[in-house]
């Protein structure tokens, strides 16, 4: 770590800490407060950066972090130019009342004197990261149906068969419907369907017969120690055959990373995008992405984050012009990637996350990053705030759906369609029927 600034601040200051993927918290903290850690080492490895792991004695930022030192002297921020290659961490740390800010590699320190707060400060550096990065347009969202927040990995083939009818049924404003995770028989053989499912093909077929059109989700740089992949091509991890590396524990299981270098890893991955994409296939969820970035010794000797941004350039022309989101992903090194972009934790039935953790699924996690990353919907991509869920049983149904109404652009639905009230299906209709795509101006008051 560089010291690269020092300042003093009020007691009124605030730091706002850029996590590294989705699913990392990303909030703006009061200067003593203690920010949101991992509570356990697997959670650190699947939702925070795998190669860090700093404690909460002080603020920590994945390539972006931002003071408002409290005296009306501007907002600094401090964050990576390009985030293409290497990301380094900057860290700030209180001592009586001079913050000290260090970092891990080169960054910008910049100071904002222009109007409003963290958020607005943000919004403007943000502007001119999407710029450099090669954002040149934000591509309109689909409005969705996923299948994830009702059936998890239950899913079966009349389950998408039942909510394909309904929303045609009530002619709801959807166009996508979206099967997620569910349908494969291991993470890595996603072409071989569990005993739930006839034919992928035969579920766009059908989704296509009412006019809409078929979304799929993947997490295409996960492979399961069980799977025919791991045991055919083990050369093809991240960490090879000997070594593979641990890229997370999920699903009851350790899990590997596949090797975005890898040249038969890659074309054999192309081949199964494009199949899907033959089938008819034209809306892809790509989850779980922070694994092709992770360390670890790949065929080619190139930085971890070339190796992803290879990989997910790979993906996009399998996909031709499908519409991308990403998902567990790191977050700078994606802008200029997708199309949308999931920047929260999981949303989910429950409304406080499990151990205390604010990077694991529940309302409260997802609202709190999804309010942090606000500024980027309209500027990197169109922000995905995670699916509105709003069946009876969702005790915060209401809050939820208010999160979504104002931080979403990206508009999805995640119940089973039968299960909703008059009240849910009425906020389903109202809120799918529009895909906002404008930025977000944080002064506009959404609190
Ligand atoms: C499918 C799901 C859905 C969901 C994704 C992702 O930290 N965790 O334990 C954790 C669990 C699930 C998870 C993310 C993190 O969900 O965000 O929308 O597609 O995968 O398995």
């Amino acid at each position: 770590m560089e010291p690269i600034d020092s300042l003093d601040v009020t007691e009124t200051a605030q730091v706002f800490e850029h996590g590294w993927q989705s699913w990392s918290p990303s909030t703006t903290y009061g200067v003593s407060d203690r920010p949101w850690r991992p509570v356990n080492e697997r959670n650190r490895i699947l939702c925070y950066r795998p190669e860090t792991s700093p404690d909460d004695t002080l603020f920590w930022g994945e390539g972006l972090l931002a003071v408002d030192p409290g005296d009306g002297s501007g907002i600094r921020i401090y964050a990576v130019k390009d985030a293409a290659e290497e990301v380094p961490s900057i860290q700030a740390e209180l001592h009586g009342k001079r913050l000290v800010v260090s970092a891990t590699g080169p960054v910008d320190c910049i100071v904002d004197t222009g109007r409003g707060t963290i958020d607005n400060a943000l919004a403007r550096w943000a502007d001119g990261f999407a710029a450099s990065s090669g954002v040149t347009c934000i591509r309109k969202a689909p409005s969705i149906w996923c299948s994830w927040y009702h059936y998890f990995t239950d899913v079966t083939e009349a389950d998408m068969i039942e909510n394909i009818d309904e929303i045609n049924r009530l002619d709801l404003p959807i166009d996508v419907i979206q099967l997620d995770d569910g349908y494969q028989t291991a993470h890595g053989d996603w072409l071989s369907t569990s005993d739930r499912f006839r034919s992928l093909e035969g579920i766009a077929d059908r989704i296509a017969a009412t006019g809409r059109r078929a979304g799929i989700w993947l997490a295409p740089f996960l492979v399961f120690p069980d799977s025919k992949l791991a045991a055919n091509h083990p050369d093809w991890l991240v960490g090879g055959a000997t070594s593979p590396i641990h890229a997370g524990h999920n699903w009851d299981r350790d899990l590997y990373a596949l090797d975005a270098t890898h040249p038969a890893a890659m074309e054999w991955l192309v081949e199964v995008l494009s199949t899907m994409h033959k089938w008819g296939y034209d809306f892809f969820k790509i989850d779980f992405l922070y694994a092709a970035a992770m360390d670890g010794a790949r065929y080619e000797d190139i930085s971890p984050l070339a190796a992803y941004s290879s990989g997910i350039r790979m993906i996009r022309n399998a996909v031709g012009d499908s519409y991308l989101l990403g998902c567990g992903a790191p977050i700078l090194p994606s802008v200029g990637l997708f199309d949308a972009m999931r920047v929260s934790p999981d949303t989910e039935p429950q409304y406080l996350p499990n151990g205390g953790d604010r990077s694991q699924p529940s309302v409260t996690s997802a609202m709190m990053t999804g309010r942090g990353r606000a500024f980027q919907h309209g500027r990197f991509w169109v922000n995905d705030p995670d699916d509105l869920i709003v069946r009876p049983s969702i005790e915060s149904r209401k809050q939820w759906a208010e999160h979504v109404r104002n931080y979403g652009g990206l508009r999805g639905s995640s119940d089973r369609i039968a299960d909703l009230d008059d009240w849910g299906l009425a906020i389903t209709r109202e809120l799918l029927s529009e895909s906002p795509t404008e930025p977000f101006i944080p002064s506009r008051g959404h609190a």
